[in-house]
């Protein structure tokens, strides 16, 4: 058996917008309803998790796993700007104690793709007053619910929100616009060492840090300099930019799920042979252990929470191989020297998959759409027996 050091940590992530349902005064929900955008279908009563989060975690519970990340609806907490409503942040504060009631570890993210409303519609990210704005909200959430709060992250994945939203036009506020691309990842990073200080200050006492998208980027043919000047750039902007702004963070959150093929003229599309998966990339595991040396390295020994690493697939033998693939390449790091501090499977449910609906299912839970009921998958059990003996089998390197 391969063990898992004491004290590592255990957990499934989901997010607001993608689980709650019907979050109504944010940009996602106006995007997926707008006409002419490439969403398949809205979010709608997505999981009804709002509603069924106690279920939700009590079965999370059972599977053995020690902590739930989760984020909190700034449209719902702040629906006007300036308007904080007592009656959000007082279910958020449920939320959290619902968490610790199971035994699990509240995670908190504070920023999970969606802004208010009003805050997108006056300038959005890529007007700097939205700095000031988060950092008010978060101050605001964790004076309500600090002392609950077991971690924190400040924002999910800005890289991926600036580029998508600003230079490929399938995410809000879908503006192509290499100015306001680079003035909305400047402001996201000044957001998120702003909102560091913010909750480090503010109630309770727990580590925070920003969450990152990561990719395995890989220059082909591999010893080409053009190949590797080409992904260098790439990868400067897509990740190291938001790497070097975490240099002494409590942690750094990794999400990875595939890799990125880089010839010199640029982004090359998957290797012949390679299978795709219903997301558009590659079936491709021993990505996690590539940018978890990548983030610590880059971070300077920033320690790493995998906080999001899954797939997206109707065939869950083929998750289970993934993750299985996936923890051996997290147990290779371990061997490194590496401080990685826990694994966070994406998700706990099938799930909103933004602009792809509902098509891809990267939980280890399934959800009837019809009628909301919860049935457990043989990957969880699966992935449960590991949790429990924090130890995966030697043999089975997948
Ligand atoms: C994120 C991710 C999630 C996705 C997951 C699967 O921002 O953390 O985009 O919201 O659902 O990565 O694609």
């Amino acid at each position: 058996m391969r063990r898992f050091p004491e004290g590592f940590r255990w957990g499934t992530a989901t997010a607001a917008h993608q689980v709650e349902g019907n979050n109504v005064n944010n940009d996602w929900w106006e995007w997926e309803h707008r006409e002419g955008t490439v969403c398949v279908e809205p979010s709608g009563d997505a999981c009804d998790q709002y509603h069924r989060y106690p279920e939700d975690l009590r079965l999370l519970s059972a599977l053995g796993f020690d902590n739930y990340r989760f984020s909190v609806e700034w449209s719902r907490i702040e629906p006007e700007e300036g308007a904080f409503s007592k009656a959000a942040l007082d279910h958020y504060r449920r939320v959290c104690a619902e968490c610790l009631a199971n035994d699990l570890q509240p995670v908190v993210t504070f920023h999970h793709f969606t802004t208010p409303r009003w805050a997108a519609n006056d300038g959005g990210w890529h007007d700097a007053r939205i700095v000031d704005r988060f950092a008010r909200f978060c101050e605001r959430t964790v004076e309500h619910l600090g002392d609950l709060i077991g971690r924190a992250c400040t924002i999910n994945e800005p890289n991926v929100v600036s580029y998508i939203g600003y230079q490929v036009g399938v995410f809000p506020p879908g503006i192509l616009d290499a100015d306001l691309w680079r003035a909305s990842y400047e402001n996201m990073i000044a957001a998120h060492r702003r909102s560091y200080e913010v909750l480090k200050a503010g109630r309770g006492e727990f580590p925070v840090g920003l969450t990152l998208s990561m990719s395995d980027y890989q220059p082909v043919p591999a010893d080409d300099e053009k190949a590797i000047a080409t992904r260098d750039t790439i990868r400067y902007f897509a990740e190291d930019v938001f790497l070097e702004s975490c240099r002494g963070d409590d942690f750094i959150g990794v999400q990875t799920y595939s890799r990125t093929r880089v010839g010199p003229d640029g982004q090359l599309g998957p290797e012949e042979g390679v299978p795709v998966l219903v997301m558009g990339y590659e079936y491709y595991p021993e990505s996690l252990a590539a940018t978890i040396r990548r983030a610590w390295e880059v971070t300077e020994h920033v320690p790493v929470l995998v906080t999001e690493n899954g797939i997206g697939t109707d065939d869950d033998e083929q998750r289970r191989r993934y993750v299985e693939r996936a923890l051996h390449g997290v147990l290779d790091c371990l061997d490194e020297g590496i401080e990685v501090l826990g694994y966070t499977y994406w998700s706990l449910l099938d799930n909103f998959e933004w602009a792809f609906g509902y098509g891809p299912r990267f939980g280890l839970v399934e959800v009837d759409r019809r009628t909301q009921e919860r049935r457990v998958k043989p990957s969880a059990y699966w992935l449960s027996s590991v949790v429990q003996a924090n130890a995966l089998s030697d043999g089975s390197h997948g």
